[in-house]
């Protein structure tokens, strides 16, 4: 086996990352009455967040390209308006999403996908549909349409990675990165 095979990789995505105030308002709403009569598995509230771009178990040399990208990013900062659930039957999860999605978040992930293509990464081929997913195993029945919104003011995205753990996976905030190229 090569180095390069043997190597520990590290599954990793670029994400918004509620800060803690924020936090704890999307888990009084997604707790509260609305949801009572959902069914599935809650989300913990110390995994809220919204994937920009999943990127997979990666090797030292990928993350470091990856990082390299989002160094050189800039944008604006911008507000997400969080006021649908939505539910897919596929990988049957329930989420908090927005009925409009920003011009500038859009934006951010197109220059991360483009990015992330001189680094060898596969295209992604899925469109981009920013969701807080929030219950898994979830049914739909029972699930509210809308919810009063929920403004979350965008000024950074994170690079995050994923551990599976026995009884739980784990996500943590690697590094984090402002719209005028400043780390934070
Ligand atoms: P989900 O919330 O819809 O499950 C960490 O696993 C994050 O990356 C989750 O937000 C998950 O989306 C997303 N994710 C996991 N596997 C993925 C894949 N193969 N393609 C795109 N996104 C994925």
């Amino acid at each position: 086996m090569s180095s390069a095979e043997s190597e520990p990789r590290q599954r990793l995505f670029f994400a918004l990352w509620p800060e803690e105030s924020l936090r704890r308002e999307l888990q009084r709403l997604l707790t509260g009455e609305p949801f009572k009569g959902a069914a599935g598995r809650q989300v913990v509230p110390e995994n809220y967040h919204i994937t920009l771009r999943y990127l997979g178990p990666l090797t030292r040399e990928q993350r470091a390209c990856a990082e390299r990208v989002a160094d050189t990013l800039r944008g604006e900062d911008f507000q997400l308006t969080l006021d649908r659930v939505g539910y897919w039957p596929g990988p049957r999860v329930a989420w908090l999403g927005s009925a409009q999605v920003p011009a500038a978040l859009r934006r951010l992930v197109e220059a991360l996908e483009k990015g992330l293509e001189s680094c060898g990464f596969e295209a992604e081929r899925r469109p981009f549909q920013p969701h807080l997913t929030f219950l898994r195993k979830a049914r739909p029945k029972g699930l509210p349409v809308s919810v009063s919104p929920i403004v979350w003011p965008v000024d950074r995205f994170a690079l995050v990675r994923s551990r599976t753990l026995p009884e739980s996976v784990r996500y943590d905030v690697i590094r984090s990165w402002s719209f005028d190229g400043t780390v934070k």
